[in-house]
């Protein structure tokens, strides 16, 4: 019995591969994340110059997650592109993630990609660490806006980087933007963003950044994660992909995604704290509960949720 799915067309040999953000900035960490067994090799978002990021510390590990403010910290576009032929060599896909800082990025970004290599574009509308940028997509117009000016630049498919939505009402309206701009995949959630940990002996913030302020990531998150992916599979036609993200560290909470209907989950915080060991981990004990529970692939499973 083996794992294998796909995301908008795409050929993937396990359900499980890292998340945009932790231990993929450098074409080193990039090649681990090759040797490892994710299923695919998604790359931090860039931005069209190089960033440092955010002042230290800007990320905390917690008792069951993790908060951070990294602050978008990458090579700039360009260095990516060049990246792409050395990765293809571990013969997986490579996807790439953009983060625009203004709506002009965007289409800079995607439409050099998709004159790449790559296999497909997660476009990042969700990133919560920018000082004074908020999440482009709890603002539908300047949603739409951007995605009006990335759709048509090549074949390459695209999807989207949703933060977590905490209403239906907002799923909806982008349910809508996500049918009308041809979006192939949705990847839920982002870091939970601006949530606040304190340190009571020390009377500080965790983290510097954003006087504290900053994404949780990890098992705090996972109800909102799967609520996400739950809504936008009852929202959305079946031949657009949904990808699982937050609070995903064993192969139990893999299967909750598929029922909640992920065709592939991606790991964060597991994959920080843990390094590129725990893509086999959670794909083995994912395989472990399908056999158990005789569910002959992943398709058999996907959005299974029974109800009460
Ligand atoms: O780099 C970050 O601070 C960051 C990004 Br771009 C993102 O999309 N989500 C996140 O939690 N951190």
């Amino acid at each position: 019995m083996t794992t294998q799915t796909s995301i908008a067309g795409i050929k993937l040999k396990s359900y499980v591969f890292n998340a945009s953000g932790p231990r993929d900035v450098t074409l080193a960490e990039l090649k681990k994340i090759g040797e490892s067994a994710a299923s695919a090799i998604m790359m931090k978002s860039c931005t069209i110059k190089p960033r440092l990021g955010n002042e230290e510390p800007r990320y905390a590990a917690l008792p069951y997650g993790s908060i951070q403010s990294m602050g978008l910290p990458n090579l700039g576009y360009q260095e990516y592109i060049k990246m792409i032929p050395v990765l293809k060599k571990y013969d997986k896909p490579v996807f790439a993630s953009v983060a625009g800082l203004s709506p002009a990025d965007f289409p800079i970004m995607v439409k050099a990609f998709q004159q790449s290599a790559v296999d497909a574009i997660e476009v990042n509308l969700s990133c919560p660490n920018i000082k004074g940028k908020p999440q482009v997509a709890y603002d539908f117009i300047a949603s739409a806006n951007v995605l009006k000016k990335i759709s048509r630049l090549g074949k390459k498919p695209l999807g989207l980087k949703l933060p977590a939505y905490c209403d239906l009402a907002q799923q909806q309206m982008m349910a809508k933007l996500i049918k009308k701009f041809g979006i192939k995949f949705v990847t839920c959630i982002n870091s939970l963003g601006n949530c606040l940990v304190i340190d009571g002996h020390g009377e500080k913030p965790v983290i510097k950044p954003k006087q504290g302020l900053g994404g949780l990531g990890g098992q705090y998150i996972k109800p909102v994660a799967l609520a996400n992916v739950r809504m936008f599979y009852e929202l959305l036609p079946k031949n657009i992909n949904l990808i699982g993200v937050g609070g995903i560290s064993s192969g139990q909470d893999a299967f909750e995604f598929l029922l909640a209907g992920a065709a592939a989950v991606q790991v964060g915080t597991a994959f920080q704290e843990r390094g590129p060991a725990c893509f086999n981990k959670i794909d083995d004990q994912l395989v472990k509960i399908l056999t158990n529970k005789k569910y002959p692939s992943i398709n058999s499973a996907k959005g299974k949720l029974k109800f009460l």
